[in-house]
Order: C-alpha cells, then structure tokens, then sequence
C-alpha cells in the first residue's frame, strides 16, 4: 500500500514565497513526518511540501492525505479533488480540518479531528478493509511519552534553510483569544520526557535546530531541566516563547548558555487594552521594553510578533509600534494583522458582532484585512499594516535596529536582507495622515512648576479615598485615540497640569486640529491636580466646555466631578 502525504503550497502574489526565500528563512513543520512516522512499517509512505516540489497528481497511490492551516483550506480542496477524481481516496487533518470538519468533509472522504498519535494506524485499517469512516476524532489528548521521532529523511532537506525541528511540548499554558493552539489543544501543556528529546536532539546532523513549540517555557522547571540537558550538546537553536520567559533570570541565562540564538516572542500590542481584550494581559505593557532588554543582553535575537488591528488601535499604531522595534532594536519585527481564525473566542465574538467581511479562508493569512476594525476603515488598516511592512525593512530601520557593537552581526544583518526582500513585494501602504498628530498628542508634558497645584477635591476623596496627602504627578500624560469612523478624536489627560502644561495642552490640541477631527473630547477623570492658572487658561480657550454640539467637549473637567 501506498501513502503520499501533502503540504499545500499557498499562492499568493506577494506573501508566497520564492524557493530562494524558503531556504533561506524557512523549516519543515513537523506535521506531515510527524504522520509518516505513525505509518506501519510495511507501507510506503512519501511527502509532497507543495512549497517547495510540485505534486504528481498522476502518481500510483492508494491513499491521500493533506493538511492545512485556514489559509491553506482552498487549495487543500483543489488537490483533494484532482485526486478524487482518478478515485484516490483523500483524508485531511490539520488546524483548519479540526476547526471546520464538516465543511472539510465536503471535500475529503474521511477528516482526523485533533491529534493523529491514536488514530492513524486505526484509520488506515480501516481504509484496508474498506470501511474508511467520514469522521475520526481524538478522543482526548495522546501522551507524550515515546513519540516517534519524525521522519525527517522524507523531506528534500537542501530546500530548506533547516529540516531540524523538533517539539518538546504541545499546548501552551494561556490562552489567548486570537490563537488557535488553545483551541487546538485544550488548556493543557504536555512536555516530552526529556531524554526522549535530548535522543532526538543528539540524532540531528549539524549544529542549528528550532524547537517549533509554541511556548517553549510555559513549564519553567521542564525548560530548566532540558535546557540544562542540552548544554553539553553544543546545538544552537531557535524557538517561540511567551514574554513570561523573561522575567525569570536563571531560565533565560540557561536558554543562552545552552545554544538559543534567536526567539519568537509574542508581543501583540503596546497597549494594556488592548491585551486585556484578546485575553493577554499577562503581558505587561510597562515591562515590555525590560524584557526585550533582558533576551538581548544574553545575545538571544528577537524576532517579535506584532499585531495590527485590535480594537484599541487608530491610525497612530504603525508608526507607533515600528518606532518601538526601533528603539528596542527588535532585530526581526514580524507584524500580522489581526486574523479571527474559526474555533478561537475571537472568530466567535467577531461574527457575532457582524464584523467579518467574509469567509474565504484563503484571504485568512494574516496580511489581509478580513474583518471590520473598530476605530478605522479596512483600508486605513491594510494601507498601515502594508507600510509599516515595508518601512521596517527599509534601509534606515534596518540600520536603526540592527547596527550595534552586540554578537551575531552578520547573522542579524542576513536575515533582515532575507525579509527584506519579502517586504518589499508588499504593496505600496501609506501612513494614516493623522499618524504624525498621534504620535506628538501622546509624547508626555513634564511640569515646569508644581508649588501651586491643587489637588482634586470633592466626590473624589469621598469615593475613592484618594489625593489628601499624595503627592501630584509631576508630569501630564496623554493618552489619544482617534476613531475614524466617527472622527473623534479622544484624549485622556492623566498626572498634574500646570500653566505651562495647559499651555503646552492648548498648543498641541491645535495643531492637531486636522480636516478629518470632527470633535475632540478631553477626559479630566484621571488629572490629579491643576493649578489655578491652568484651569483660567484652559477655560478661557473654551477646552473645559462641557456642552455638545461644540468642537472642545470636555468629561470630568476639574470642580464637576472631581
Ligand atoms: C512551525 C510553525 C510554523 C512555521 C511553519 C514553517 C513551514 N514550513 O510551514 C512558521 C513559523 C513559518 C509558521 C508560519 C505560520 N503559521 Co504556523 N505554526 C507552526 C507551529 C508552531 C508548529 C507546526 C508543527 O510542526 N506542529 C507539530 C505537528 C506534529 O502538529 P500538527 O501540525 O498539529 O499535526 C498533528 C495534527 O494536527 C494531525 N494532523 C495534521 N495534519 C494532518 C493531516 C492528516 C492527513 C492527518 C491524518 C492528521 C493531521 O496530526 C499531527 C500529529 O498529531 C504551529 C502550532 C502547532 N503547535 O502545531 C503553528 C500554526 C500551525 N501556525 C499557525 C499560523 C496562523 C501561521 C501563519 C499563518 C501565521 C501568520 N499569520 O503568518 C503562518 C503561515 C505560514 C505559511 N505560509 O504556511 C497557526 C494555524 C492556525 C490555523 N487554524 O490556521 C498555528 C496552529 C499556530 C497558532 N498560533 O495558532 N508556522
Ligand atoms: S501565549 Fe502564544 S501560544 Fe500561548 S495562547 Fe497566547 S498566543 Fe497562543
């Protein structure tokens, strides 16, 4: 009997990739040898990446199976029907088949819904007594002792920049809105036994692997212990962490002393919103900029995961993120754009709203705009997102992020060049007109006088015992939010405001005024303390009006609620 395993190539104009770029950035996942590995012996068994070989739609074969993520659906379809034409039986698995089984059941003869580990062999005895069922579905998850170890030998290894993967864990501790591993895996983090994976390791031909685990250190003591394990091995690898990694020393020294070179980091935003929203709020907005310090002072390069089009972002966020990865040296920015992926919270709560513009899987690949954002249009959003693309991989971010006396110059600079060239194939994108005004209201006002603030008094005290007695913030923080769709601009004042900080206030507003601001509502809530001269000028230039209808709305100005 026959088997020939398939990875659907995605086609796309300018996200697909060319075989040059493939091996120079990309490495086999592990799904298809994983399957050819829980082949029984006596059948053969081939693997097809569409990515990197075209498939013989001709070829002598009993059975068929293809897997694929949400964006790959479509054109697993098309294979599965080619071959089911000629009578070649097909079966699917995979992120997108465990999602939508039935809609993939349209297409195949049998769908695997979860994991293969205990299902495989069953299912290709039933195929050989000719009862293939529609349906397979895990029941519960599989144990992650004695795996075996991928057939990697069925890969075309010199298309790649790497076939050394491995996977030490399955699952990841949280559980993000956006992410499909939770889904896929429930809330449960499986780890290998680690003598398993230092045997699987040792195996490996030369010295670079990646351990394509989604959170390679959501159990600390499990990655203290393989880390620890691999040090005399003398690999060096890459992998994917949760920002959590970095706050713990003693692990992030072990992950360097024992070879990690560059980590896949899940940033997402730099706003406390909007990671309370997609439920990640365990990364902590202030600390993030820490973290990425700590990864480089061990010279662990990070590539950092970014994503465009949470509910909080305006227009200021691309420009606004891509001076953060410039600042922090990020050497790899990655950015996506939020995708609601079928089977996580946030494809559930996106179509409940009515925000997805459709379902045409394909255009699910996290570079297209696939539903309604809340504070801009899709196409403010696609022309951002394709922008700060292309400007993180200009020359001038390029040398801005990469340019410094640490280790592994040459490799940083290589592997900008390598995405530089995907970049570049993006399409053209523009920087929303009111980025520069974004950037400027948000920039922090310091006090230049604090002698005669007064504190907020009133209802405050009272409710929230707050103010007698502490000291005022010695700066004024703005917090803007232009939503486009109304043309509203929002702006949360937040420390102490004195004369030249209402000034300061008074000038920035202005010149933010802009054709597309319709209205600007300045929230006072979380002021602390004016002086008197501040709260003359800024009535005097009408921001402390609370009416509607008028330009300047003002919430919470000082002796109203406070
Ligand atoms: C390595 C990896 C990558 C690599 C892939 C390199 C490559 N050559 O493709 C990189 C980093 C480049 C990558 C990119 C992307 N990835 Co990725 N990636 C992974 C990761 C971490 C591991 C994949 C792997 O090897 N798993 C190990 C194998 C053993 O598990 P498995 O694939 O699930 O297979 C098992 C079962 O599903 C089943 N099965 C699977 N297929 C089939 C088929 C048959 C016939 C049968 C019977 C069974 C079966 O059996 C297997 C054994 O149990 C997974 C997460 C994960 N834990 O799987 C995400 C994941 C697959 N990626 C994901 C995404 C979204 C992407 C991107 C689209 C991200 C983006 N927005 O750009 C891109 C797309 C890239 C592309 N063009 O294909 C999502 C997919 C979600 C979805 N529902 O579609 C995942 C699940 C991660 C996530 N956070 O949600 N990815
Ligand atoms: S930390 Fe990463 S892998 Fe884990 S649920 Fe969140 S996005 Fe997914």
């Amino acid at each position: 009997m026959k088997i020939r395993l398939i990875d659907p190539a995605y086609e796309h104009p300018y996200i697909s990739h060319s075989q040059k770029v493939i091996k120079n950035i990309w490495f086999a996942h592990l799904t298809l040898t994983t399957l050819a590995a829980l082949t029984p012996p006596d059948i053969e068994v081939k693997i097809t990446d569409e990515n990197v070989e075209p498939i013989d739609f001709k070829e002598d074969v009993d059975l068929v199976g293809v897997t694929g993520m949400v964006m790959h659906a479509p054109r697993a379809y098309q294979i599965a029907q080619k071959f089911r034409q000629r009578g070649v039986p097909v079966v699917m698995g995979g992120p997108h088949a465990s999602s939508l089984p039935h809609e993939a059941k349209e297409h195949v003869d049998a769908v695997v819904i979860g994991e293969a580990e205990n299902l495989w062999e069953g299912l290709i005895k039933d195929f050989k007594n000719g009862c293939l069922k529609p349906f397979y579905k895990a029941d519960g998850f599989c144990s992650m002792k004695k795996l075996p170890f991928p057939r990697l030998d069925l890969l075309c290894k010199d298309e790649y920049m790497t076939i050394n993967c491995v996977q030490t864990t399955r699952g990841c501790p949280h559980q993000c809105d956006f992410c499909h591993v939770t889904h896929f895996f429930g809330k449960t983090y499986r780890c290998r036994p680690v003598d398993e994976v230092i045997e699987e390791v040792k195996r490996l031909e030369g010295d670079f692997l990646v351990f394509i685990d989604d959170n390679i250190a959501g159990n600390r003591r499990y990655a203290k212990e393989l880390f620890t394990r691999l040090k005399p091995l003398k690999k060096k690898w890459a992998s994917q962490a949760s920002m959590t990694l970095t706050r713990d020393p003693e692990l992030l020294k072990l992950a360097a002393e024992s070879g990690c070179v560059s980590l896949f980091i899940g940033v997402e935003s730099l706003s406390e919103e909007n990671l309370k929203d997609v439920n990640k709020a365990f990364n902590q907005v202030h600390q993030i900029e820490e973290a990425m310090k700590a990864v480089h002072d061990y010279d662990i390069m990070v590539v950092a995961g970014l994503i465009f089009g949470l509910d909080h972002d305006d227009e200021g966020v691309f420009e606004r993120t891509l001076r953060f990865c410039e600042r922090n040296r990020i050497e790899l920015p990655s950015f996506f754009l939020l995708t609601p992926l079928p089977g996580t919270p946030l494809f559930e709560r996106m179509e409940s709203e009515g925000r997805l513009l459709h379902k045409d899987w394909a255009q699910y690949n996290g570079a297209t705009v696939v539903f309604k954002p809340r504070l801009m249009t899709e196409e403010t959003l696609q022309r951002g997102f394709n922008w700060a693309c292309k400007e993180a991989y200009s020359w001038g971010s390029i040398f801005k992020r990469v340019f410094h006396p640490q280790q592994r110059f040459f490799t940083r600079v290589l592997s900008n060049v390598a995405y530089r060239r995907i970049a570049q194939r993006t399409p053209e994108g523009y920087l929303p007109s009111l980025s520069r005004i974004l950037q400027r209201m948000n920039d922090t006002i310091p006090l230049q006088n604090t002698r005669d603030l007064i504190q907020q008094v009133g209802v405050k005290i009272a409710e929230k015992k707050l103010l007698i007695g502490q000291k005022a913030a010695d700066t004024l923080q703005l917090y803007s939010v232009y939503n486009e769709r109304l043309k509203i601009l929002f702006v949360r004042l937040e420390g102490s405001i004195d004369r030249e900080g209402a000034r300061e206030l008074v000038k920035r507003l202005k010149g933010a005024l802009h054709v597309e601001i319709q209205k600007v509502i300045l929230d006072f809530k979380d002021v602390r303390a004016f002086s008197s001269e501040a709260i003359v000028l800024l009535s005097r230039k009408g921001l402390l009006q609370t009416e509607e209808g008028k330009l300047w709305k003002a919430v919470n100005p000082p002796g109203i609620n406070g």
